[in-house]
């Protein structure tokens, strides 16, 4: 069994993350007090993973010395939000290169929070890091990643497994392509929860009905703007919104069709590019894609926060969408 330490100043997302792979969750507000163990199976890949969180307040940095010599990679998490602690963190980064000089194993540096406006990138750290001459010798990297968008997680998971397993491993959303375009299955904006099927398209957590991919590709059905059609006529008299489950992407010109509504949606103009969609999907895929009615609405209540931020108005449904899930939420608990 390997062990990863995970390591950074307080507040900067450690046990965030962790918890998004060990209990699917999407955040935790409670400081880690001293050192905590998770023990992290991967049954679908037989991996398996013993997951060091060490608290970052100050008064438990000390105790990271004795941790980091029984680990077998080291991530190191910074707030790229915090500006006014960059030089902290930084520091302490620096500590723990000449802390680890006998246990020289792998450093991947996640520069975390990157929903966040104004967030440091990675070009910028990645060059104040590398004039630690301690670095020198290292084997390192530095990756963007968001707690909230799953930015990048699949990529440290992919970063994480190849150095201590030095094999690869690769998660790539299935597609099937058809006239030159690709259709991806399931779609990477659907989110199979315990409680239903949800759409997360514009930032919205729509429950949908699902319609199989093949059924577009039937051979019978010559038109799919017919099937589309009816299909959304069927689902009106319920009220539900109707997804083909499939979601078309050009490479070329950035757009994403989508065939629930049959509109193109253009990735600037929203909140998380296409990798972050197919990355968020992965990670639910990852983690076993079942979130309980805690996390969805930790979900619902990033994304009114989210647009709040951004100064969007929002609809009286989403916020009554919140009230909700957090009623499903205090009487669901157990399912966590
Ligand atoms: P730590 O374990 O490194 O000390 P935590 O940090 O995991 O406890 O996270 C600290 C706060 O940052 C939490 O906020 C958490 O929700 C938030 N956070 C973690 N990752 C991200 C991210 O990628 N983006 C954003 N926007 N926030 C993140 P609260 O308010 O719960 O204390
Ligand atoms: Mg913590």
């Amino acid at each position: 069994m390997f062990t990863i330490g995970f390591v950074g100043i307080d507040n900067a997302g450690k046990t965030t993350i962790i918890d998004i792979f060990s209990k699917q969750k999407l955040s935790q507000t409670i400081p880690t007090v001293g050192v905590n163990l998770e023990q992290i199976g991967f049954s679908e890949i037989d991996f398996e993973v013993n997951i060091l969180d060490m608290g970052g307040q100050k008064h438990f940095r000390l105790l990271w010395v004795d941790y980091l010599n029984t680990v077998d990679a080291i991530i190191y998490v910074i707030d790229s939000g915090d500006h006014e602690r960059l030089d902290e963190t930084l520091n302490e980064f620096r500590k723990m290169l000449v802390l680890t000089e006998v246990n020289a194993v792998p450093i991947l540096v996640l520069l975390n929070k990157t929903d966040l406006p104004d967030s440091m990138n990675a070009m910028d750290i990645g060059d104040k890091l590398s004039v630690f001459p301690e670095l020198a010798n290292r084997n390192w990297n530095i990756i963007e990643t968001s707690a909230v968008t799953t930015k990048g997680l699949i990529e440290m998971f992919k970063w994480t497994y190849s150095k201590v397993t030095t094999k690869t491993i690769e998660f790539d959303v299935e597609y099937r392509e058809s006239d030159d375009k690709k259709y991806y299955t399931p779609c990477p904006l659907l989110l199979k929860l315990n409680d239903g099927n949800y759409c997360i398209n514009h930032d919205e957590f729509t429950q949908i009905k699902l319609v199989p991919l093949d059924s577009l590709f039937n051979s019978e059905i010559l038109e799919t703007e017919d099937i589309i059609k009816d299909t959304k006529e069927e689902f009106k008299k319920t009220g539900d919104k109707v997804c083909f489950n499939s979601i078309f992407v050009s490479d070329a010109d950035e757009i994403i069709h989508c065939a629930t509504d049959n509109s193109d949606i253009e990735v600037e103009s929203v909140n998380a590019s296409k990798e972050e969609y197919i990355d968020s999907y992965n990670m639910m895929h990852l983690t076993g894609g079942v979130i309980c009615s805690e996390c969805l609405y930790k979900i619902l209540f990033s994304v009114l926060k989210r647009k709040i931020k951004a100064g969007i108005e929002l609809h009286n449904d989403e916020i009554e969408s919140v009230k909700e899930a957090e009623q499903r939420r205090s009487t669901d608990l157990s399912k966590c």
